[in-house]
């Protein structure tokens, strides 16, 4: 398969604009692979959407005018603001109309990750394209001199999964596709297949994101050089952390530091996914992985890969410590809720409508308020995953891991959080303090299919 450039979603910062951004979400064609050309949806373009910058303090009117022939809403995955510009399945953008949310920006430096969150079609809409990055900036971020240069050694890497056939990007049906969530026999980085990308022969910072609607990525170097994660969803880490792999579930993100000084080319790449419900998993594991590229795609791949340009350079100094950040005392936490992912329908007879995808035994219901929260109150959420490892996404709001399993978090569950993997049982340590009086907030599995089949519920703060 022919090599192509990575391409770079175009870049919209906030105050040039006068903090005044609008967005087209229109259906297009998109060449994926050259002359021929798919079906797909975007924004403000034939396929995902342009990365906007908005800046800390700032209030941002984002105008989303849906020219689609369908019902759509956008929303702002990790923002911190109130409910009712939130975007989510409540928010709805009916065919001509224009939704003009004016959003407070008051939290840290961070890449976040606006999506399509129709109730029922979010999976079909976000497969087909609807996705894009806000990257959050603030000051403290900007002292710390990271590789900051969009596009040249600041680079957006949204990875995804799609199904081709003949060159063509089709859109996967059917009850197993539901179970598991869609996937596809063929690794994108930001719409592109194949993708090579040209980088400084220095520090260069990827920000990381599983734009997927199911599979989960472990994502290695080629070489298994060590590289630095340096912000989760929340933002940045309290310091660089040194890895050889960083694994991402649907809707997390992670932001890297790499080093490119030995000029060497190498590729991004990822382990097989093997996220699959029970029934499949029995036997072997390696009978369990030849399954999974069988059904899912899922083997071993490249991402993406990497070609340095200008030969040896010089090793570059990572920063020793990043940002402090406060940190929620989870002795002051004086509720605590459990949840669990269920996926009982098929298992259990199948009776329920949706594949039997449900949190706590419930299948979503956009009438029913699930929890009341307190405004300003911190909780422990107790959440765990039936059948396979879920994205457990909470909006509005930031969390940390308290506990995985009865132990201790895991490296994979450091820092500011808003998306965390569950099957065993883990602990989260949230902070509310975003009003949802007028509309509610979403908690629900980023398997985005689960989601759109029940595997969601809501939550006002009061
Ligand atoms: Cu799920």
């Amino acid at each position: 398969m022919e090599r192509q450039p990575l391409r770079i979603p175009p870049l919209v910062d906030a105050r040039k604009e006068g903090n005044a951004v609008a967005l087209r979400v229109q259906a297009g064609a998109t060449e994926f692979f050259p002359g021929r050309a798919s079906a797909s949806l975007g924004y403000s373009g034939g396929y995902l959407g342009p990365s906007i910058r908005i800046y800390r303090g700032d209030n941002v009117e984002i105008a989303v005018t849906n020219t689609l022939k369908e019902d759509t809403t956008v929303h702002w995955h990790g923002l911190l603001i109130p409910a009712e510009l939130d975007g989510g399945p409540h928010q709805i953008i009916v065919p001509g109309d224009t939704w003009r949310p004016r959003l407070p920006i008051r939290q840290p430096a961070a890449t976040l990750f606006y999506h399509s969150h129709i109730h029922g079609r979010t999976g079909a809409q976000v497969y087909s394209g609807l996705a894009g990055l806000l990257l959050v900036t603030d000051e403290g971020e900007r002292a710390l001199a990271l590789p900051s240069e969009y596009g040249v050694d600041d680079l957006p890497v949204v990875i995804q999964d799609r199904q081709f056939d003949d060159g063509l990007m089709v859109v996967p049906q059917g009850m197993m596709t539901m179970m598991q969530g869609r996937r596809g026999n063929t690794i994108l980085a930001n719409g592109t297949p194949n993708a090579t990308a040209r980088v400084p022969n220095r520090l260069v910072r990827l920000r990381l994101v599983n734009g997927s609607n199911a599979r989960i990525y472990d994502l290695s170097f080629g070489d298994n050089r060590a590289f630095h994660w340096i912000a989760s969803e929340g933002g940045l880490l309290d310091r660089p952390i040194s890895v050889r792999s960083l694994t991402l579930a649907p809707g997390e993100r992670g932001e890297v530091l790499v080093d490119f000084s030995n000029g060497q080319a190498v590729s991004l790449k990822t382990a097989p996914d093997t996220n699959m419900n029970m029934p499949m998993m029995i036997g072997p594991l390696a009978q369990a992985r030849k399954l999974a590229k069988e059904i899912l795609g899922g083997q071993g791949e490249a991402v993406l890969q990497f070609v340095p340009v200008g030969g040896l350079g010089t090793p570059s100094k990572i920063p020793e410590r990043l940002v402090e950040r406060p940190r929620a005392d989870p002795s002051k936490a004086n509720t605590r809720r459990r949840f669990v992912l269920g996926m009982g329908g098929m298992m259990g007879g199948g009776t329920r409508s949706g594949g039997g995808m449900v949190i706590n035994g419930r299948p979503f219901d956009m009438n029913r308020i699930d929890e009341d929260v307190r405004l300003g109150e911190t909780e422990i959420w107790e959440v765990s995953g039936e059948m396979m490892s879920h994205p457990f996404h909470i909006h509005g709001v930031q969390f940390e891991v308290l506990s995985r399993n009865g132990g201790k978090p895991i490296l994979r569950d450091t820092g500011a959080r808003d998306t965390v993997l569950v099957k065993e049982p883990v602990e989260l340590l949230v902070h509310f303090d975003q009003p949802a009086e007028k509309a509610p907030f979403m908690y629900h599995c980023h398997i985005l299919e689960h989601e759109d089949n029940g595997m969601m519920g809501q939550f006002r703060t009061i």
